[in-house]
């Protein structure tokens, strides 16, 4: 596929509208949380949509995702059901999954969602085996996993690099690297460099500013025409940074007082991608403001349907316990 700035004016606006669709998705459940009106436990990707859209543009149905925790924006990205994603962090009963999963479960196979993950490190192993079925059925479809810093230290993650060199999968690692994992500083918490643990497997890798779509789109274009083409896995590290806490309700006392506005004010990928775009003449403003307005109006329906959706009935709880062959 061409560079990201090459991309045609009906390919740009539909990754802008990607990136502003969680961001505006992110934003209302942050707004619907602190009112008390979601359960459970809920951790938002706001400040980090270049990556998952950035990689995401190039895939198709046939190309399964591993996510984390933080999965509504890499959720979005694959082409998930927004108000079905809305739906289910409410907990009702026509959610994506049925209301039971939640936030941290959101999954969709029929669109290669393989999960979001209350485990951190557990996304790795998956993509490895998703990636050994494309390659023995000869789909041609290629297998990526988002893993936080944090994740990066699991034994599970490094294994599956290993794995990922033996088996010559179709498999990419894309670290995300924002800085934390909870309250604990990636600067203190992991060793050396990622880059180097990639090639100390025998992965091809990638620096690449997180920050910046165009860049993200760029290398993941290299790295997914290397896995389909046969040429084996990749890992992709990346710095970018959350607009919020590690969960709702995190009060960020390890965080600096102006580290949000800041990163906001200079490092925000949607007004990255605005200046870009504008800069170049390739959209203007207004193609913008447009899309803004919709993804407004879309994620505004998507909360009023969810809240005055059925919950699920007694009698679901036992449905969906056991796979039935
Ligand atoms: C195996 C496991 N250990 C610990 C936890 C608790 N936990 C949840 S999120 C998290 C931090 C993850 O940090 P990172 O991978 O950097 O992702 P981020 O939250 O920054 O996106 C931890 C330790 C868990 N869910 N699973
Ligand atoms: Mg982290």
């Amino acid at each position: 596929m061409a560079s990201g700035l090459q991309l045609s004016r009906e390919e740009l606006l539909v990754a802008y509208r990607r990136m502003r669709t969680i961001r505006d998705f992110e934003d209302k459940v942050h707004e619907e949380f602190s009112a008390g009106n979601i359960p459970g436990f809920v951790h938002l990707y706001a400040g980090e949509e270049a990556s998952a859209v950035g990689f995401c543009m190039h895939l198709d149905d046939r190309d399964a995702i591993a996510s984390t925790h933080r999965g509504h924006g890499h959720s979005i990205a694959k082409g998930c059901d927004v108000e079905g994603m809305m739906h289910e962090i409410y907990g009702r009963k026509d959610g994506l999954c049925g209301g039971k999963g939640g936030s941290m479960h959101i999954a969709d196979l029929s669109k290669g969602m393989l999960g979001a993950n209350g485990i951190v490190g557990a996304g790795a192993p998956l993509i490895c085996g998703a990636a050994l079925t494309a390659k023995t059925l000869g789909t041609g479809g290629v297998a990526i996993c988002f893993v936080g810093d944090g994740g990066s230290n699991q034994g599970t993650t490094l294994e599956s690099y290993n794995l990922a060199k033996v088996w010559d999968l179709p498999a990419i690692f894309v670290v995300e690297d924002n800085g934390y994992a909870e309250s604990t500083a990636s600067s203190w918490s992991v060793g050396g460099s990622q880059v180097d643990r990639g090639k100390g497997f025998g992965l091809a890798t990638h620096e690449v500013d997180g920050f910046d779509f165009f860049a993200v789109f760029d290398v993941a274009a290299e790295a997914i025409e290397r896995a389909r083409s046969g040429g084996g896995p990749s890992l992709v590290h990346m710095k970018l940074a959350r607009h919020y806490g590690h969960f709702e309700g995190d009060a960020m006392t390890y965080r600096a007082a102006d580290e949000v506005a800041a990163l906001k004010a200079e490092s925000d990928p949607l007004t990255i991608f605005r200046q870009r775009v504008t800069e170049t003449a390739i959209l203007n403003g207004a193609d913008l403001d447009e899309i803004d307005g919709a993804v407004r109006t879309e994620i505004e329906g998507c909360v009023a349907s969810a809240k005055a959706a059925a919950m699920p009935a007694e009698s679901d709880l036992l449905t969906d316990v056991y796979v039935s062959y």
